[in-house]
């Protein structure tokens, strides 16, 4: 079993108390490598890496161009190596492979669209009196802390990093603790890209042991975590008592709100999707169906048949639901079912631990109908692939039961009335609205973040340069 180190200070380090953790593939159960579980002195030490490489003349004089040549360089060496790399987030993930591979093009992609904007991170000139010349400069914040969550590992490291990089920062990023492959392997291609000693250095470790370390840090500037509301919550007090700016982008309750007149077949494929992809372990998940009544057993229906039809199992073997991460968020999940026999919901489909495709954290497809807007099936983030449907009569009626939760992230709206779609578009409270399809292939040039308790900040796009970034007014004197 490989035993893997952490990189720090353009070097590859143990941890300093030596303890190891072990990472299995979800699928399996097997052992797959081991690797540094960090603690406060990791942390202290990749934090000063990144200070010294981010104060240091060499980083300061290197040319914004420049920056953007390193982000293509490891685009082009993450696409080089993408079959592996793929490989890689499969085994740790679970995930089918042919979506590790879109994950691993979309962090290429990252890179690619980052390092065209490198060199075009722009101030304003602003007009105030004749013998004032008053301009901005966008500067780096200094040193970045990034804290990763296990269910897209690759894409959502480098969402972070490379925006990070190409404004000029220097990064310490934590990956999840399940999940720490394909980020060290970036760390490798950071190197071999030609990135500076220190200007990416990767912790891995618990979330409580190096992360919370990473988030209290005194000589951090900016904090972005992607996970769970509650870890938010704490990361945010943390950061409140020195004054650290955090972009958080935590969990969702994403409705698909499908009206009669919809294309209802293609509507269909795309709720299943939006609710089996990654095992519905995505924050964007679609994971509350809002079905109007007039049509609602017909499309009820259908959605069953295609939930129904999934193959389950190892993301290596060609599966289109792969397993669950660990026995702990399977066990979650779970538990949602006792809650829906508690409540009187009907399970449509699926509704258990799927046990034929092996020793996995396998769970069904499953579709729960009979639920109320305000249980907790309809509220809480389930975050496997469980879709709970809610009926409703008007346009009026989706919106408040869309709106009726504590999150915000993205909507999806299936009509076929231009109208109807631009009014919920207008009205929705989620930080993207997709109106006949769902995620619209995952562009990164789009903006992406939350409305509520989804979180704050913007990732993805030109937008999320803005919050690597802070802005300098410079006044000058011009005498005549
Ligand atoms: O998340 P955590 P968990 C949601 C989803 C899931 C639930 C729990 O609903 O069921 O969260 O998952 C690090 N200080 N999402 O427990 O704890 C941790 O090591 C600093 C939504 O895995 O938020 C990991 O790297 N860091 C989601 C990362 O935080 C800490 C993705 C996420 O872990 C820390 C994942 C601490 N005190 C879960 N505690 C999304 N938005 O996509 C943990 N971490």
């Amino acid at each position: 079993m490989n035993r893997l180190q952490m990189y720090i200070g353009g070097g590859w380090t143990d941890s300093s108390s030596g303890d190891v953790i072990t990472t299995i593939n979800p699928a399996t159960k097997e052992a797959l490598a081991t690797f540094p579980r960090g603690n406060q002195d990791d942390v202290d030490r990749a934090v000063k890496a990144a200070r010294a490489t981010f104060e240091s003349s060499e980083w300061r004089e290197i040319l914004p161009a420049e920056r953007g040549r390193m982000l293509l360089r490891l685009c082009q060496l993450i696409r080089e190596q993408k079959d592996e790399l793929a490989h890689l987030e499969t085994l740790d993930t679970g995930k089918p492979l042919a979506q590790a591979l879109a994950d691993v093009e979309v962090a290429a992609r990252y890179c690619e669209y980052y390092a065209g904007a490198a060199d075009k991170i722009l101030g304003e000139t602003i007009p105030i009196r004749s013998d004032i010349l008053n301009y901005t400069i966008r500067e780096p914040l200094g040193v970045t802390a990034h804290i990763v969550p296990w269910n897209y590992p690759i894409q959502i490291a480098v969402r972070s990093l490379a925006p990070a990089v190409a404004a000029g920062n220097t990064v310490v990023m934590k990956p999840a603790e399940d999940t720490p492959l394909t980020a060290l392997r970036i760390a490798d291609l950071c190197e071999k890209a030609g990135f500076p000693a220190g200007v990416v250095n990767m912790v891995t470790g618990y979330g409580a042991e190096a992360g919370a370390a990473l988030a209290a840090h005194p000589d951090i500037d900016h904090i972005t975590f992607t996970g769970s509301v509650v870890t938010g919550m704490t990361i945010m007090k943390t950061a409140a008592q020195q004054i650290k700016p955090v972009t958080l982008e935590l969990g969702g309750k994403s409705p698909n709100i499908v009206f009669a007149d919809a294309d209802l077949d293609d509507a269909a494929h795309w709720v299943v999707r939006s609710i089996t992809q990654n095992a519905g372990q995505t924050c964007s998940a679609g994971s509350r169906l809002l079905v109007e009544e007039s049509v609602r057993e017909t499309f009820v229906a259908k959605v069953v048949a295609l939930m129904s039809a999934l193959r389950i199992g190892p993301g290596l073997e060609n599966a289109e639901v792969g397993p669950i991460i660990s026995e702990k968020q399977l066990s979650r999940i779970e538990s949602y079912m006792q809650v829906a026999k508690e409540d009187g919901a009907v399970i449509r489909t699926g509704g258990q631990r799927h046990t034929e495709a092996g020793d996995g954290f396998f769970f069904q497809p499953t579709v729960i109908d009979g639920v109320t807007p305000d249980g907790r099936l309809a509220q809480e983030e389930i975050f496997g692939p469980v879709l709970v449907v809610l009926p409703f009569r008007t346009k009026e009626e989706a919106l408040a039961i869309a709106n009726g939760t504590e999150y915000g992230l993205v909507t999806g709206v299936w009509t076929s009335d231009i109208n109807k779609a631009h009014w919920l578009a207008g009205r929705v409270k989620s930080g993207q609205v997709f109106i006949n399809n769902y995620g619209a292939g995952g562009g990164v040039e789009m903006t992406f973040g939350g409305y509520r308790k989804s979180g704050f900040g913007r990732e993805k796009g030109l937008e999320a340069l803005k919050y690597y970034t802070q802005v300098k007014n410079v006044a000058v004197k011009v005498n005549g």
